[in-house]
């Protein structure tokens, strides 16, 4: 039976906290996983629309009042960790005006830990673990037909007696040519000119993104697979080839792939960029990439196919901390990889954390120093966080005092201490790691040419500086975050 669905993605925070700069500097594009979905929906007959509220700092009244206009049979939440708690608030005050409304939700932070997240938060009547392609859809064909939906693949319930149920995970979607293309008309004309990436992350505007695998073969211990698991599923060549001649035609210039790990097969990147030579594609692109995975002719292939920037998890500049986190890779030949990025005309890009399990002054001194000589275009730096369902997390106690607040594990927060370090230490780093490598001349110079390059960067900077002076004068007042956050007693039990 078609019915009304809206798919929400809830905003990290509501609330103006000193951290708000971060989230001002975050990027706006709607998730793949909740494009792909609203596709399946239509092909299926369903009526739907995307509420996309994640940046901009959006009020849960603004929430609530756009998608009580569209009256929606089923509200479908897609919720990471930090975003979790608003979509639980939003669903509540939804079905405070809609009282008959379904509150289904999916994403990784379900998918990870289902049965905590459906029995902290009352408002969701459902959740779906693991992808929504299928399980989504025969939970509600299941609802609409009265058929017993406790045994369906994936979906997380609640029994009469009030404990939550959960059917493993939905299995690994195998054949993903078999889905329709993204739903990026649902987004309207606004996509993808409004879609606002990171600075410094783009050649040129509009930029959408695109997903082209799900799934890495690697386990750094740091990261959750609960969604897409270790075994890579891939969209052949032809397939991929059509979503970015679709991409070209919408007035994409810059295609961002955010895949779990692009790079995984040489011989798929390989044939990919042959067929975006041959396409003549109007768009540059980036990737992201692991440092043992690439080497100079390929790197110099996907230069020639429009490769503008490549980003690898660096992680640490400890060879100690990096063996901890199972990053299986070499400093030396890390460095190599990066060096070479940068001969074949890619920009490199480095994504690092500081306060890993087992961490030590010494290790963090070490990733400091790193920073001071890597050959690379950018740096970004995040504070560790065990995210449920991650392996460091089911062992975290061990290594250190871990303070579980799921609103709070935006990468921005410190919310796990290594034993024998403090606050303080960490944060002492953090500062020093972004000043170890934002001072240097090369990479000032870089920053330099790219902000004359791109004018829209140079807004976006200016915008930052503002929000960055706000949130230290903020912090200065000392602005009690905690005491910001809305009082409800319905998310008491959610960490
Ligand atoms: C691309 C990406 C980003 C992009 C874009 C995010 C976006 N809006 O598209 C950027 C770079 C902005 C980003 C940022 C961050 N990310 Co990120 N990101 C990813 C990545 C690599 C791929 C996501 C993706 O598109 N997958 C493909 C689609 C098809 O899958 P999907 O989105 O999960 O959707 C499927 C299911 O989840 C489910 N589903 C989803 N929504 C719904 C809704 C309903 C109703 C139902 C039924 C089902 C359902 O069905 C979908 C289709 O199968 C994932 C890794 C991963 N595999 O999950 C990490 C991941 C989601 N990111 C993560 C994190 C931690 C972050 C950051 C905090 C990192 C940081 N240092 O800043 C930030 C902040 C994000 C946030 N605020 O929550 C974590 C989240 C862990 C968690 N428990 O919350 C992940 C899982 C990676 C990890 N470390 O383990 N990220």
């Amino acid at each position: 039976m078609p019915q009304r669905i809206v798919l929400l993605e809830p905003p990290y925070v509501f609330w103006d906290r000193a951290m708000d700069r971060i989230r001002d500097g975050e990027e706006s594009v709607t998730g793949w996983g909740v494009l792909v979905l609203a596709a399946v929906a239509k092909k299926r007959g369903h009526e739907v629309a995307i509420v996309d509220r994640k940046s901009g700092g959006s009020t849960l009244a603004a929430a609530v009042a756009e998608i009580t206009a569209l009256a929606p049979d089923v509200l479908g939440v897609s919720a990471t960790t930090i975003s979790v708690h608003n979509g639980a608030r939003i669903a509540a005050a939804v079905k405070e005006k809609l009282p008959q409304v379904t509150t289904v939700v999916g994403g990784p932070h379900v998918s990870a830990v289902p049965q905590a997240t459906l029995a902290a938060f009352p408002a969701f009547d459902y959740g779906v673990a693991g992808e929504g392609e299928v399980a989504f859809f025969a939970l509600l064909d299941a609802l609409a037909s009265g058929a017993a939906i406790h045994d369906l693949p994936g979906v997380v319930v609640r029994g009469g007696d009030g404990a939550v149920r959960a059917n493993c995970r939905a299995p690994y979607i195998d054949d993903l040519d078999a889905l329709p293309f993204p739903a990026w008309d649902v987004l309207g004309d606004a996509f993808p000119h409004r879609f606002g990436p990171s600075i410094f992350n783009y050649r040129r505007t509009p930029v959408a993104t695109l997903v082209s695998s799900r799934g890495c073969p690697f386990s750094c211990t740091f990261c959750d697979r609960s969604t897409s698991g270790k075994l890579g599923r891939y969209h052949g060549v032809e397939y991929v080839m059509e979503m970015c001649r679709m991409l070209a035609a919408r007035g994409a210039r810059h295609v961002m792939f955010y895949d779990d790990l692009f790079t995984v097969k040489r011989k798929r990147v390989v044939e990919l960029c042959e067929a975006m030579i041959r396409a003549e594609l109007p768009f540059t692109w980036s990737c992201n990439s692991h440092p043992n995975l690439l080497d100079f002719a390929t790197m110099k292939l996907m230069k020639r196919a429009g490769c503008w920037q490549i980003a690898y998890g660096v992680e640490s500049g400890s060879q100690r901390v990096l063996d901890v986190v199972k990053h299986e890779v070499k400093l030396p030949r890390l460095r190599e990889t990066l060096r070479l990025t940068r001969q074949a005309g890619i920009r490199a890009k480095g994504y690092l954390m500081l306060g890993h399990p087992t961490e030590t002054l010494a290790s963090l001194e070490e990733t400091r120093a790193f920073l001071e000589d890597v050959d690379l275009d950018v740096a970004q730096v995040t504070k560790f966080t065990p995210y449920p369902g991650t392996p460091a997390y089911a062992t975290i106690h061990e290594y250190g005092t871990f303070t579980e607040n799921w609103e709070r594990m935006n990468a921005m927060n410190f919310t796990f201490i290594p034993n024998g370090l403090s606050e303080d230490i960490l944060e002492d780093y953090f500062a020093r790691c972004y000043r170890a490598f934002y001072t240097r001349p090369r990479v000032l110079w870089g920053l330099a040419r790219a902000l004359c390059a791109q004018p829209s960067y140079l807004l976006r900077f200016l915008g930052y500086a503002r929000k960055y002076v706000a949130g230290a004068r903020a912090r200065r007042a000392g602005r009690d975050a905690a005491a910001a956050l809305p009082s409800d007693s319905s998310l008491a039990a959610a960490p």
